[in-house]
């Protein structure tokens, strides 16, 4: 296969997931900055993220924030549905929220109140109640649970409370679904996090059942650690269920995907690549973007983030594994490490304005947003609703 068809090829099947939350306005610890046009309701975040798919052509899915977007509950799932196809989107992971009401403040499957252990997972089953709706394959978890002390949790015990919660959700998926257990080292919890790593994920997912996965959220580790590496080992343990994709300079920044890092973005889609070179089948992962766009346009910073994926992805199809293999096995380091750093080099934008092309697609997303009025029309429409600064977080 030629480099070109290396690409298309590639392109073909990314597909990304746009989170409903990165519409919204949203904030940091110190408050927010309101944008006149960003979304406030389920349907305004449909609409913008039907925005993005429509002059990308790879967006079909949006994952949902029961909170945020379904505050009246489940019965609110059966309009969604009909909205997203108005929209030309459909709904994907459906990420249920334990963390943000006061109840919460000591834990969710992790509080020692066994009330709130089960406010927690009956609020998780409702969510899964959501996803049927949604035809959603994956419940996405992520819990803030944790504690800010030394001495003030039995780490011991919560682990169990979340074995327990966890295989009671997992008792009630369907054959097709999946839950898929994300990790994240600190924040808001600031001395231990009862899911803090990849290691810990795991095996709740091993408890939880054979449908559970981990989440690696690009942004949820220590500084150096070595993200490719805990991908190729989820890989090859057969458990890695999708990513959380954003882009950091210190912590949980949530920054548009690749602004800081773009090679450790193509790291981990190379270590992908090579697994499913090297077994002969496709990886089932989820690609969703979890990021906050607090300062820039958060349209913008979508379709910018999706053009930075298929540009690593498609850098990542450049990588000559047979060269590499053999390099490897000879443990050439040089000629090893140069397939890497040749793909990485390689400008990958004109094979990629031609794919575009060949799908009767923008060449530049960017600019066709630009042109198409939408932005106008939403900033004017939006803009007193929104400046008033008085919506939820997401
Ligand atoms: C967390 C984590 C979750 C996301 C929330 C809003 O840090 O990344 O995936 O849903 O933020
Ligand atoms: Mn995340
Ligand atoms: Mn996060």
């Amino acid at each position: 296969m030629n480099a070109k068809d290396g690409i298309f090829a590639a392109l073909d099947r990314f597909h990304i997931e746009l989170p409903s939350w990165g519409f919204a306005n949203t904030g940091t610890r110190f408050g927010k900055y309101l944008q006149a046009a960003a979304a406030a309701t389920i349907e305004e975040k449909l609409s913008d993220a039907g925005q993005v798919h429509a002059v990308t052509g790879v967006c079909p899915t949006v994952a949902v924030h029961v909170l945020w977007d379904f505050p009246e509950g489940p019965k609110q799932a059966d309009c969604v549905v009909p909205i997203a196809a108005r929209y030309g989107v459909r709904i994907g992971a459906v990420n249920p929220n334990v963390f943000q009401d006061q109840q919460y403040k000591h834990g969710s499957f992790g509080n020692p109140d066994p009330i709130v252990r089960r406010k927690a997972l009956d609020h998780s089953l409702q969510s899964l109640a959501i996803a049927r709706k949604t035809g959603s394959r994956d419940l996405s978890l992520w819990f803030a649970d944790g504690s800010n002390y030394p001495g003030t949790a039995n780490i011991r015990q919560r682990k169990k409370w979340f074995e327990e919660n966890l295989a009671a959700l997992h008792a009630q998926l369907d054959p097709n679904q999946r839950l898929l257990v994300e990790y994240k080292p600190f924040e808001p919890a600031l001395y231990h996090t009862d899911i803090a790593d990849w290691g810990m994920a795991l095996h709740l997912a091993r408890a939880a059942g054979p449908q559970a996965r981990v989440l690696v959220d690009t942004g949820h580790h220590y500084l150096s650690q070595n993200i490719e590496q805990i991908v190729a080992w989820l890989l090859s343990e057969e458990m890695l269920g999708g990513f959380h994709f954003n882009d950091r300079r210190y912590a949980d920044d949530d920054l548009t995907l690749g602004s800081i890092d773009p090679y450790q973005v193509f790291r981990i889609f190379h270590e992908i690549r090579f697994f499913e070179w090297e077994t002969g089948s496709p990886a089932d992962i989820g690609y969703t973007v979890d990021q906050s766009h607090n300062l820039k346009g958060k349209i913008e910073a979508m379709i910018q983030t999706v053009i930075v994926a298929q540009q690593l992805f498609a850098k990542a199809a450049l990588v000559n594994l047979e060269k590499l293999r053999m390099a490897q096995a000879r443990t050439n380091l040089v000629a090893a490490e140069s397939c890497l750093q040749d793909a990485f080099a390689s400008d990958v934008r004109p094979a990629i304005l031609e794919w575009r092309s060949h799908q009767g697609l923008p060449a530049d997303p960017l600019d066709a947003f630009h042109q198409s009025g939408y932005l106008e029309r939403i900033t004017r429409d939006r803009a007193s609703k929104n400046l008033e600064g008085n919506s939820g977080y997401a």
